[in-house]
């Protein structure tokens, strides 16, 4: 982790099936990861097998045409082995999304194209529970999932700052934002 984002790092920053173990697929160009899962639905579908497909985007890389193109083609199959999470914060990588390339209404495009869409607090674990209960009731169509979210949530000064999308902290900010995470799981804890 200390060499995230650095030349040489197999972190540099954007997923390498080269160098990282575990990943599957050279990404970082937004919009890759739905098309990819679009294939993967398709293809279970095709060989009869019986598995799911999950996909997870950002309210900016929904800005990005490639994504619809893929949302039409998973209706256009009835791709309900797939399921698309949408990280709604309301954020990109400068700026609101709303400023740059307003996406909204996303429930009302994706549910245009054919999805059944489920709109959660992205934070809260019951609703997320209950999201994926109607993903695996759902037939003949792909089920997306909006999670409103906070980016940085649970740290103050990370809370809802674009500037981070890919930044680490220093020493001093780890030092606070561990606090800040220790003190509010102590206060899950004594509520529980
Ligand atoms: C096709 C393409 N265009 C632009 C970029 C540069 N880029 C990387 S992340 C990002 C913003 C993504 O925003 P979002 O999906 O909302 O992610 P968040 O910052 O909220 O985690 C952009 C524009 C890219 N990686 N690929
Ligand atoms: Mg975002």
């Amino acid at each position: 982790m200390k060499t995230l984002r650095k030349i040489g790092s197999y972190l540099q920053g954007h997923p390498n099936m080269n160098l990282t173990p575990g990943v599957e697929m050279s990404t970082g160009s937004l919009g890759q990861g739905i098309s990819t899962a679009c294939g993967m639905a398709k293809g279970a579908k095709f060989l009869g097998k019986n598995f799911n497909v999950y996909t997870l985007l950002g309210d900016g890389e929904v800005e990005e045409g490639q994504v619809w193109e893929a949302v039409m083609f998973a209706a256009h199959y009835k791709l309900d082995n797939l399921c698309i999470a949408v990280d709604v914060n309301g954020l990109q990588i400068d700026g609101a999304t709303a400023d740059v390339m307003n996406s909204a209404p996303l429930d009302k495009k994706f549910t245009a194209f054919g999805c059944e869409v489920v709109k959660i607090d992205g934070h809260d674990f019951n609703a997320l529970e209950k999201a994926f209960d109607t993903f695996h009731k759902t037939q003949s169509k792909p089920t997306v999932i909006l999670l409103r979210t906070v980016k940085g949530k649970g740290v103050s000064f990370m809370e809802n700052q674009a500037g981070r999308h890919g930044k680490a902290p220093n020493d001093d900010e780890l030092k606070i934002a561990l606090a800040e995470i220790e003190s509010a799981r102590a206060k899950i804890e004594e509520a529980a």
